[in-house]
């Protein structure tokens, strides 16, 4: 069925709106107050986007369009604006507070035009206007007081990005929404109302950055920065350059051999040099404002520069230089491992690999050349400790990497809400130059005054007419744009502002939602691997529980679990070393059994199941009292969205609540496999007698 089809049907509709339903508001006063007459003193690409947005909106809320003009006239009750185009001294602004912001900054005011009352959105540039607009939607949608308005946001990272992981054959890796937006058959789509919407729901949230094909390059995507494919990115960068969203390509860094006529794609090589730098000129003619690469290199079998003996910085470097000219940049990922180790080889834990490759190259790299680490040193697991790559780059630009998209965490079938798990990556201090180095510092680059940094994250979107497959993972897209704008937000301010917009005001259902939504991650967790161990699940699709089920543990499995017990050991003294990868006093806090953290327990220590832990509870009864736990909680989940039922349109009441009796087999599956598989390694039985089967 076509989306233009589906969406025309009421309920179906407001899935497809996510959190930009512009429900309806009855209160003609306001309209006829702040938003009868609007002017639009700049123009811009952008600014026309914001227009339609407003026009859009108001139709939908207030059944009725604004007048629109650019001139600012006796009506104008709503003005937008960039600073350097009004006379801000006429509605009592100083401009040194436009200096004190960023250039996606802006002002939302209160003021008077004449002797009425006038809103006024002013951007420090046109984007700042685009941003500060959804700031006001959201403020009408949540039914916020909109008088005397004096905010003042900058956002705190300077990029806001998301990475698609979308092939050209239209599957997604990773992904749990349907097919890709951006491509099938191989071909890019025609479908651009679809990528406008996209682009629309990501700019209301502040995204400023999307590369939009896979990091794993393949045959035909490779040839996504040549001629032939090359006018149809142009298509989707105009789309989204209109919300304010830079355009980035994932590159092959074999194209020189794969899509040119050389023989090497040695970074040192002249004519491999010489090859980029035409390659980037032809994409700058396609694309004027194009962003730039994001690389994955030798690591899961893709190419890089170790086939020449060269190391991360000549490869990232050999890019860097072909773009500087145009001013892009190369965003070289971290998650490079041997993923055929041995786990019997403690030399080679795969934790390690992202510091051992990259902390020696700190310093080494272009100045806009970005180093792009996962939040773990793992792979997005449920727990992981922060990667310890994270305050020893001093001298290196670094993004940091989070998943939107739900690999290990229940794949939208399951309920998990990821903000409150960012946010304890976001606050965790490094302690890289003293107290107080907290990665959000890193990132935003204020800690080592870094040129570029800031956030990227794979997308959890897809063809699905609610895009992401469960109604309730929008709040993560959401919650995505909202914390990296503004990393200081608590996870409950968000998921409320989410539910406000997306289900309504409905103080029943807001509160439902939220405990659902707040209580889902550590939910996910209980009936799956609790203490820090990870993985766990079935190989490959990475589904459902499969205890020693790690697709590269041929030689053993990576949690060492046996007759006596479970863990790795990732110490200085028996163990990998892994612990030492960290600052005083992290290093000792991990490293020691008495003071790491229960919840991260088994991925530092390999310890007997009958060791207790800080809760006084042993390891295994942990183990067995969690998975019965998370069971419960599942039901309990199912019991608070059924209260809901009236409350909720059909389309999204069915999808949550059929998600939600997935959710239970699922972590009735877990549970029965887990205990079951630790009862028969340990033999030790629960203490209260439940059934394990
Ligand atoms: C895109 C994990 C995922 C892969 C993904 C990889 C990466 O290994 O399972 O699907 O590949 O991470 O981040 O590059």
């Amino acid at each position: 069925m076509a989306i233009h089809n589906v969406v025309d049907q009421m309920d179906v509709k407001e899935a497809y709106n996510c959190w930009l339903q512009y429900r309806k508001v009855d209160n003609d006063k306001l309209f006829q107050l702040y938003f009868k007459s609007v002017a639009a003193v700049s123009n811009s690409l952008i600014i026309q986007s914001v227009i339609q947005e407003l026009e859009l909106a108001f139709h939908s809320m207030y059944g009725k369009g604004p007048d629109i003009s650019q001139q600012i006239h006796e009506q104008t009750t709503l003005i937008l604006a960039t600073y350097q185009d009004i006379k801000l001294a006429d509605y009592g602004l100083n401009g040194d507070i436009f200096q004190e912001i960023n250039d996606e900054g802006y002002v939302i005011k209160s003021s008077k035009n004449g002797d009425k009352e006038a809103i006024l959105l002013i951007g420090k540039t046109d984007k700042g206007v685009l941003y500060a607009t959804h700031h006001l939607l959201r403020l009408i949608q949540t039914g916020e007081t909109l008088k005397e308005l004096n905010i003042l946001e900058s956002p705190r990272n300077k990029i806001r990005m998301i990475n698609q992981w979308d092939n050209m054959n239209g599957s997604i890796e990773r992904g749990y929404a349907g097919k890709s937006i951006f491509y099938e058959n191989n071909k890019i789509t025609s479908n651009m109302e679809r990528i406008k919407d996209y682009a629309r729901l990501l700019s209301s949230v502040g995204v400023n950055a999307i590369s939009i094909n896979n990091v794993n390059v393949w045959k035909v995507e490779t040839n996504l920065i040549t001629n032939v494919l090359l006018p149809d990115v142009a298509k989707i960068a105009d789309i989204l350059r209109a919300y304010g969203i830079k355009t980035f390509l994932s590159i092959n860094f074999a194209s020189p051999i794969e899509i040119g006529d050389l023989t090497t794609a040695d970074p040192l090589d002249n004519d491999v040099k010489q090859w980029w730098k035409q390659k980037v000129e032809e994409i700058y003619r396609y694309i004027p404002d194009f962003g730039g690469f994001v690389v994955k290199a030798d690591s899961e079998h893709r190419p890089g520069p170790f086939s020449y003996n060269r190391n991360h910085a000549d490869g990232a470097n050999l890019l860097g230089e072909a773009l500087q000219p145009f001013n892009g940049i190369v965003i070289w990922r971290c998650f490079v491992y041997n993923c055929m180790q041995d786990w019997r080889d403690r030399s080679t834990d795969r934790a390690r690999a992202a510091y051992d490759h990259f902390k020696p190259l700190d310093g080494h790299f272009l100045d806009n050349v970005i180093l792009q680490i996962k939040n773990g040193p793992m792979d997005f697991q449920v727990r992981e400790p922060v990667s310890p790559l994270f305050g020893a780059l001093e001298s290196t630009n670094q993004v940091l990497e989070f998943q939107i998209t739900q690999e290990y965490l229940g794949q939208q079938r399951d309920l998990c809400y990821l903000v409150p798990m960012w946010k304890e990556v976001l606050e965790f201090d490094t302690y890289s130059k003293g107290a107080g180095s907290t990665v959000k510092t890193i990132v935003d680059g204020s800690l080592f005054s870094s040129k570029i940094s800031g956030i990227a994250s794979v997308s959890n979107i897809g063809n699905d007419v609610n895009w992401t497959g469960h109604t309730l993972a929008q709040a993560n897209l959401f919650g995505y744009g909202r914390l990296i704008w503004n990393p200081d937000l608590a996870a409950e301010e968000i998921s409320r502002e989410w539910i406000q917009l997306t289900f309504g005001n409905d103080e029943t259902v807001i509160e439902q939602i939220n405990h659902m939504l707040l209580d889902s991650w550590g939910i996910y967790e209980n009936y799956t691997t609790p203490l820090g161990i990870g993985w766990m699940v079935n190989p490959n699709h990475h589904y459902g529980p499969n205890v020693d089920g790690y697709e590269y543990s041929r030689w053993g499995t990576y949690h060492f679990a046996d007759r006596d017990g479970i863990g790795v050991d990732r110490t200085m003294e028996t163990g990998t070393g892994y612990t030492g990868q960290y600052f005083s006093p992290n290093k000792e806090m991990f490293n020691s059994l008495d003071t790491c953290p229960d919840e991260l327990l088994l991925f530092f220590h390999h310890v007997p199941y009958t060791h207790t832990l800080k809760s006084g509870e042993t390891v295994i009864q942990h183990y067995y009292n969690s998975h019965f736990k998370g069971v419960e909680q599942v039901e309990e989940l199912i019991a608070r969205w059924i209260l809901l039922e009236d409350k909720i349109d059909s389309y999204r009441f069915h999808n949550v609540l059929e998600r939600l009796k997935m959710q239970l087999k699922n972590a009735k599956e877990w549970r029965d496999q887990v205990n079951t598989y630790f009862y028969r390694k340990s033999g030790i039985p629960d203490e209260k007698n439940r059934k394990i089967y």
